[in-house]
C-alpha cells in the first residue's frame, strides 16, 4: 500500500548544510565527506567521524528496542484471538517484530558497541524507543489498528531507510519493510471483516482508531523545527526525509483508506487543502507526547518490567546456547588435532 510510487529524495535539498567540523583525521574525514556526497554506502570497516557512529548507534538501537518492546502490546492477543486463523496471523506477526529486533541489535553491533550494553541501557530505562507502545490494547480491533496504522506509519518512516547511508542498517530495512507490508495488510483486513459485521463490531473499531490516530502521528518525531537531530542527520544520508513531511505522506495515504474501511479520523481540522496539494491536519499534543517518552505514559512501567522478566526468563536459554557452542567448538579442534 505504502511501497508503491514512493519516491524517496537523496538528501540533496539538504547538502547546503555543512558537514560536522571533525577535529579526527582531515584525510579520512574528507573521503567520508565525498562518499556521502556521492550518495555511496558507508561498511562497517570503513573509517566514520565518531559523531555519525554514534547517532546511528542512537538511532539503530532505539529502533531495535521499539521492535521487540513492540511485540508486547500485541503479543497480550494471542492467547485471545478470535479465531485459529488469527491466531497463526498474530503469531507470525510478533514473532518477526522479534526477528526485525534482532536483525537491528546484528547492524548496531557492527557499530562496535555490544549487544549486552544496548539491552542494559533499555532494561534501565536510559534508552529511549518508539512513544507509541506506551499505550494500551483494550480490545481486538486494537490489534487491526495497530497493523493498519502503526506499523503503516513504521512502512512510512522505514523505506526511505532502506537509502540509508550506512549499508547494514539500510539493507536490514529493505527486509522489514517487506515484512512490515505484510503486517500491515494483515491489520487492514482484519479490520475490513469487522467493519462487516454487528453494529458492536463497528464501533469498536471505530473506538481504536479514535484512540490510536494522534498517537501515530506523533510516531514521526517532533516538528522539524524542534528536531534537533534532523539537520545533521539528513545531511549524513541517515534521513532522507523530514518528521514533518513523512507524517503528511502518511496522513495523505490513509484518509482514503479510512474511507474505504468507513471509519472517521477523529480530526475536526482535517481537509484536503487543494492548493497545498495535502491534507491540513489538526494540532498533534507535544505536551502528551514528551510525557510518554519521558517514561510517564500509561503503560511505560508496564512495558520495561515485562521486557526485564522476559531477560531475566531467557538466561538460561543463553547459558546452555553459549555451553553448546563452546562443546561444539571443543570438538571441532579436538577433531582438526
Ligand atoms: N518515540 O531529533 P529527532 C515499529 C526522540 S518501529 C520516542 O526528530 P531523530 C515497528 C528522538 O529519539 C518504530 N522518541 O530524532 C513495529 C530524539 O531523542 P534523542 C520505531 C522519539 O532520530 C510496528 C528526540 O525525540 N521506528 O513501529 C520519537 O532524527 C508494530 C528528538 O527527535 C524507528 O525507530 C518517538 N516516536 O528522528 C513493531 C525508525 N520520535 O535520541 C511492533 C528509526 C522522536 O536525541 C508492532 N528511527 N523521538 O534522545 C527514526 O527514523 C528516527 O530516529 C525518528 C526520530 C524519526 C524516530
Amino acid at each position: 500500500m505504502y511501497t508503491q510510487s514512493f519516491t524517496v529524495g537523496d538528501g540533496k535539498q539538504n547538502k547546503p548544510v555543512p558537514l560536522t567540523a571533525s577535529t579526527e583525521d582531515p584525510l579520512k574525514q574528507a573521503a567520508f565527506d565525498a562518499k556521502i556526497d556521492a550518495d555511496g554506502r558507508i561498511e562497517p570497516q570503513d573509517w566514520m567521524p565518531d559523531a555519525y557512529r554514534k547517532t546511528l548507534v542512537r538511532q539503530i538501537s532505539q529502533h531495535a528496542h521499539s521492535e521487540i518492546v513492540g511485540m508486547l502490546p500485541e503479543g497480550n492477543w494471542i492467547s485471545r484471538a478470535p479465531s485459529l486463523k488469527r491466531k497463526a496471523i498474530l503469531i507470525a506477526k510478533v514473532q518477526d517484530e522479534g526477528g526485525h529486533g534482532l536483525y537491528l541489535y546484528s547492524a548496531a553491533e557492527t557499530l562496535g558497541v555490544s549487544r549486552d550494553k544496548l539491552l542494559g541501557d533499555l532494561h534501565s530505562g536510559r534508552a529511549k524507543y518508539s512513544s507509541i507502545f506506551n499505550y494500551p490494547t483494550l480490545n481486538w480491533a486494537d490489534v487491526g489498528v495497530i497493523g493498519w496504522l502503526v506499523d503503516g506509519a513504521a512502512i512510512m518512516n522505514q523505506i526511505p531507510l532502506c537509502r540509508c547511508s550506512y549499508g547494514p542498517y539500510a539493507r536490514a530495512m529493505v527486509r522489514v519493510c517487506k515484512e512490515e507490508s505484510f503486517h500491515q495488510r494483515q491489520g487492514y483486513e482484519a479490520l475490513l471483516v469487522m467493519m462487516k459485521g454487528t453494529a458492536e463490531q463497528r464501533a469498536m473499531v471505530q473506538d481504536a482508531v479514535n484512540r490510536w490516530w494522534w498517537k501515530c502521528l506523533a510516531m514521526f518525531g517532533p516538528p522539524d523545527a524542534d528536531s534537533p537531530n534532523s539537520v545533521q542527520g539528513t545531511r549524513w544520508g541517515i534521513k532522507r526525509i523530514s518528521n514533518d513531511d513523512l507524517r503528511q505522506k502518511f496522513i495523505d495515504a490513509t484518509v482514503p483508506q479510512a474511507q474505504v474501511l468507513g471509519v472517521s479520523l477523529p480530526d475536526p481540522d482535517l481537509k484536503w487543502n487543494a492548493q497545498r496539494g495535502h491534507h491540513d491536519y489538526g494540532r498533534i499534543d507535544w505536551d502528551e507526547f514528551w510525557n510518554t517518552v519521558n517514561g510517564n505514559g500509561p503503560c511505560n512501567k508496564e512495558r520495561l518490567a515485562t521486557r526485564v522478566k522476559a531477560h531475566d526468563d531467557g538466561q538460561w536459554v543463553r547459558e546452555a546456547a553459549l555451553a553448546y557452542a563452546r562443546k561444539q567448538q571443543a570438538r571441532a579442534t579436538q577433531e582438526a588435532a
